[in-house]
């Protein structure tokens, strides 16, 4: 994406209306590979909408002291166990699941066993499942890269190459977000450059894109590109976005799901769903209990289910 000169960056937009899951996450992400970042217009009903704020709202609390925050910043966390609504239509939206499984799934190696090489394959587990409520006088956080949670580092690419990203997060406006009730900030584009390169500075109106969606439009941003919530400089505007985290198979989910969640709840939900949240475990060995499926642990009666049969 050119913005070196002084044209106005731009975030892609794709309109989910009368489209497949499968046709948009295909164009969401071509345009995550080209921007670091897609904005999807009508992704959910204002009935979808109205149920995840009606599960969501009563976890709202204060974020305090918590450490990456500004003040008037109010938060929910732990909603893979707290919204069913939040768990079955946001972290199972069939266009956010295709999207984030292209983006994390990548081989690794090689590696020996004795005379034996291969390579793994990573994929996509839940990362966080947030709400963040931004209030009048929050204040714009510093443009960041999600992935420094990881401890990401790239070098400059001229081109989008598969592996270079750790994590995704994908946004749910639960209402109007613009510029002035602080919707996040995006640098499209920034994705490629060298992680050595600062953000560019806060007023760069050329390089810095407000994303700007309404109630139930949704926003995907690769963990490598520049970006950072807005300052809501209203008189009484609460801005209101669901955040879903994802990261790879490898690494510790940013949000402790095993303490964040209450197993019962979680147990409600279609086994891939379970096993994404973080109750699974991926090869060659990473999450295991007594070295096997950790969904014995929560379901001591699991059996795993028969194959489908043409
Ligand atoms: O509030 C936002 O719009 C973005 C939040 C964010 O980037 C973060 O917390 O990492
Ligand atoms: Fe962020």
């Amino acid at each position: 994406m050119a913005i070196e000169n002084g044209v106005k960056a731009t975030i892609p937009t794709v309109d989910a209306k009368g489209a497949t899951p499968d046709a948009l996450a295909d164009d969401v992400i071509q345009g995550l590979k080209i921007a670091g970042a897609c904005i999807i217009k009508n992704l959910y009903s204002q009935d979808t909408i109205d149920k995840l704020e009606a599960e969501v709202k009563p976890h709202l609390t204060d974020a305090g002291n918590m450490t990456y925050f500004q003040k008037n910043v109010v938060t929910a966390t732990g909603l893979a166990g707290k919204s069913e609504t939040y768990a079955l239509e946001v972290i199972g939206n069939p266009m956010w699941t295709k999207v984030r499984d292209y983006f994390l799934t990548y081989s690794k190696g090689t590696f020996w066993v004795g005379n034996n090489q291969g390579t793994h394959e990573t994929s996509a587990q839940l990362g966080s499942a947030t709400c963040l409520e931004l209030r009048p006088g929050a204040e714009a956080q510093g443009l960041h890269r999600d992935d420094l949670v990881h401890q990401g580092f790239n070098t400059e690419d001229k081109e989008y190459v598969l592996g270079r990203d750790k994590s995704l997060t994908f946004f749910v406006a639960c209402n109007r977000t613009h510029k002035a009730n602080g919707a996040t900030r995006i640098v499209p584009g920034s994705h490629l450059w060298d992680y050595t390169r600062p953000p560019p500075a806060a007023d760069d109106k050329t390089s810095i894109v407000d994303a700007e969606v309404e109630r139930g439009d949704g926003v995907i941003i690769l963990g490598s590109v520049y970006h950072g919530g807005g300052a809501n400089t209203t008189e009484n505007e609460h801005r209101l976005v669901l955040t879903c985290g994802v990261t790879c198979s490898y690494l510790r989910q940013e949000e402790n799901q095993y303490l964040a969640n209450d197993v019962k709840r979680i147990l409600r939900y279609p086994l891939p769903i379970q096993r994404f949240i973080g109750y699974g475990s991926f090869p060659p060995g990473v999450g295991l209990v007594n070295w096997d499926d950790p969904i014995k642990i929560i379901n001591p009666t699991f059996k795993e289910p028969e194959p489908a049969t043409a």
